[in-house]
């Protein structure tokens, strides 16, 4: 079952950037698979379609004609979608979009000095890929999550790209279908895997290229964002799922054993660490988990998570200690179940997500928070975010200069260049002025 690793006595708070490897992490193992894609990328730049039909024959097992899903499906989708699904996606688009609508940004203007200003414009990338994975789940929610910011950021051209599923005719998921139907995106493909993200890098006949790919993926749609990274632009190599809890002796055991359950029925690699001062809630969580897992339906799946290396529960000597370690860690979602639990929260710096008190478990903010769940995961919540409206933004600088404004600052910029040896920097300038370029000694 699920480890435990015994931080008590050690001087954890001393340097929490230091401990970043005290809790071990799963491999990702994107680096082998990159020399396993890169053909595979290859050969979608050349022969296109041909070559996605190729590899939905080779990997997923279906036989296509055309990769593009056609409308009546996403519209047929969408009718026999259960209305009790509908409802239920209605209502997680519905807070999705209140929370990302207020992140929509304004151009703003400075003057830095009288005729000189700069406009900050925001400007959404022109045309987005959106990979929502098949695999051991189906996700309608990510759906949801990746193409909600990118219509409120103003993106004009959305497509999405699911796994065929050969139980389905070939076609991805009728859920995740319906609900791109749902959302009005009525391009989608049936393309998975790293020649999906290579399909939006070069595009094909019948997919003009993306400048974007978000979403997340398996290893090997992980490697291709690394290999294609430039070509296009992607938003993070997104891992297996992972879930921390911070908590004290005041936290449910029930509550928490379930939400780290919760998370590990994603993967065989997904993470959970419940980190706790409390040695009484440990091992009551231990006793629950042995019954939850027990009672779930992916039991398998669920036992294999939490008996690997990435998870387990980690005692500490204070939760000072603990928020030292869950900082360290960086975890793509992160539960407060403490006293006091949103002051607790508010001194978090390295989380995906935080998840505050007895009342906002994970999967809330899986479906139905608001806030979106295509978050960092294996450590990178310590440098990036989740997906965002930004996440589609571009901030493009507008400088606007009358002849008076720059005049007044010519002789600084003539000096800089000279220090940096860039004379023909300064001559720009001057040349305004003395009506001539200077010649150079
Ligand atoms: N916990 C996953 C997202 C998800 N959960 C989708 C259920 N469906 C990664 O944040
Ligand atoms: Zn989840």
């Amino acid at each position: 079952m699920i480890s435990r690793i015994d931080l008590r006595g050690s001087a954890v708070s001393a340097n929490g950037g230091a401990h970043r490897d005290l809790l071990p992490r799963a491999e990702l193992g994107v680096e082998a698979a990159l020399e396993k894609v890169r053909p595979i990328c290859e050969d979608v730049r050349h022969r296109g379609t041909a070559a996605l039909l190729d590899y939905a024959r080779r990997f997923d097992g279906v036989t296509l004609e055309r990769v593009r899903v056609p409308r009546e499906a996403l519209d047929s989708a969408l009718e026999e979608l259960d209305p009790d699904v509908r409802a239920a996606l209605e209502e997680a688009v519905r807070r999705a979009r209140t929370v990302h609508r207020d992140q929509r940004r304004t151009d703003s203007t400075v003057t830095v000095v009288p005729g000189g200003t700069v406009t900050e414009r925001w400007v959404p990338v022109e045309r987005v890929g959106l990979y929502v994975p098949g695999g051991r789940a189906v996700y309608p929610s990510s759906v949801v999550m990746n193409v909600v910011p990118a219509q409120e950021a103003g993106v004009d051209s959305l497509a999405v790209t699911s796994p065929p599923q050969p139980e389905h005719g070939g076609l991805p998921h009728p859920t995740v279908l319906a609900a791109c139907a749902l959302l009005g995106v009525y391009e989608v493909y049936a393309a998975g895997g790293a020649q999906a993200v290579a399909m939006f890098a070069y595009g094909t006949d019948e997919c003009p290229p993306a400048q974007l790919v978000t979403g997340p993926g398996n290893i090997y749609v992980a490697a291709a964002k690394r290999l294609l990274k430039g070509r296009i632009g992607i938003d993070s190599e997104a891992g297996p799922t992972e879930i921390a809890v911070l908590a004290d002796d005041s936290a449910d055991p029930v509550h928490v054993a379930a939400d780290l359950v919760s998370q590990a029925e994603h993967d065989t690699v997904a993470a959970a660490v419940l980190v706790t001062p409390s040695a009484e809630l440990a091992e009551a969580v231990e006793g629950e988990l042995t019954v939850q897992v027990a009672a779930a339906r992916h039991r398998e799946r669920i036992s294999e998570a939490l008996a690997g290396r990435q998870s387990g529960i980690v005692l500490v000597d204070s939760l000072e200690d603990g928020l030292a370690v869950v900082d360290a860690y960086a975890a793509e979602h992160l539960e407060i179940q403490t006293r006091d639990a949103a002051a607790w929260a508010a001194r978090v710096r390295n989380a995906g997500a935080v998840f505050v008190g007895p009342y906002a478990p994970v999967s809330l903010g899986d479906y139905c928070a608001g806030s979106n769940h295509v978050l960092p995961t294996g450590g990178c919540a310590c440098h990036s975010s989740g997906l965002s409206v930004q996440s589609f933004l571009r901030g493009i600088h507008v400088v606007d200069y009358s002849r008076d404004a720059l005049a007044e600052v010519t002789h600084h910029v003539v000096t800089l260049a000279e220090a940096e040896d860039l004379p023909a920097h300064g001559t720009a300038l001057k040349a305004r002025f003395e009506g001539k370029v200077p010649q150079s000694k």
